[in-house]
């Protein structure tokens, strides 16, 4: 008799939980992975910076979504051969090989590849994924022309509190790579021997004006993106509804009619996420 009633109950106590929108005894599902847009726009132009070169472009950027253990440079210490040829050439076959190298440890997930170098003042678009354990990502190309200057969009983590963040902006880092001395724009070769630590780009010829208050060279912007839906990330509803679906078995009679036309919502939304 007691187990006739509990019978009976089960679909009532469901209906009622899925019709709430204060779940959550239930932790979240892990997030699936994610696309991100990266917006690169390059503002370095003769009214940001003194000495603006005949020529100014960004080399093709290189990018990657990484786990904390997967930078591509640290500053304070000497720049790979990778990021050398970049900061000094524009040349990314070395750092393409550093970058996959990562992915076959682990400590990377994908390569953000640009096909070509852009003008500055201008703008650079392309997509990456992440998942939860690679959910850094960065981004850099060579301040052009210049000895071995280069840009950088560094390790933003773009899942905070298990919650994808849908967009982000940040300013660009400038960095000087140690390994040429030249000191300005346009100089001839000077191989700095040995080379020295990554540091903050600060010469004078480079800022033009006091470093503190130096301007940004661009701005990266972050945006989630799904099947054309950017900015689109799963309510904390959704999920709740989903992981209730998931626990009945997906039984969409004993779930109740209306409890089923929201689980399937929640489950075609959580199959786009996770495209
Ligand atoms: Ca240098």
């Amino acid at each position: 008799m007691k187990t006739r009633y509990l019978l009976l109950l089960a679909p009532l106590l469901f209906l009622a939980a899925c019709q709430s929108d204060t779940p959550a005894e239930e932790p979240a599902p892990l997030p699936g992975a994610a696309l991100y847009r990266v917006t690169f726009e390059a503002t370095w132009s003769a009214s940001t910076h003194a000495n603006f070169p005949y020529g100014a472009h960004f080399s093709p950027p290189m990018g990657l979504s990484h786990r904390a253990d997967g930078l591509i440079y640290r500053p304070g210490q000497l720049a790979s051969k990778g990021i050398k040829d970049m900061a000094e050439l524009g040349h990314n076959g070395f750092l393409r090989t550093e970058i996959n190298a990562l992915r076959g440890s682990g400590a990377a997930l994908r390569l953000l590849d640009g096909a070509g170098g852009f003008n500055s003042p201008g703008t650079f678009t392309d997509t990456i994924r992440l998942d939860a354990d690679h959910p850094l990502l960065a981004v850099v190309t060579m301040i052009a022309p210049s000895p071995d200057w280069f840009a950088a969009l560094e390790a933003e983590n773009l899942l905070v509190d298990g919650q994808w963040v849908a967009r982000r902006s940040v300013p660009a880092r400038a960095y000087d790579a140690g390994t040429d001395s030249g000191p300005s724009f346009t100089a001839p070769n000077q191989p700095t021997t040995p080379a020295e630590p990554i540091r903050p780009l600060l010469l004078p010829p480079a800022t033009g004006m006091a470093p503190a208050t130096a301007p940004p060279w661009a701005s990266g912007t972050w945006s989630a993106s799904t099947k054309g839906r950017p900015g689109y990330r799963p309510s904390r509803w959704s999920r709740a509804c989903w992981m209730r679906w998931r626990a009945a078995g997906g039984n969409t009679t004993s779930a109740g009619t209306r409890c089923s036309a929201a689980a399937r919502a929640c489950r075609a939304r959580n199959r786009l996420w996770k495209a």
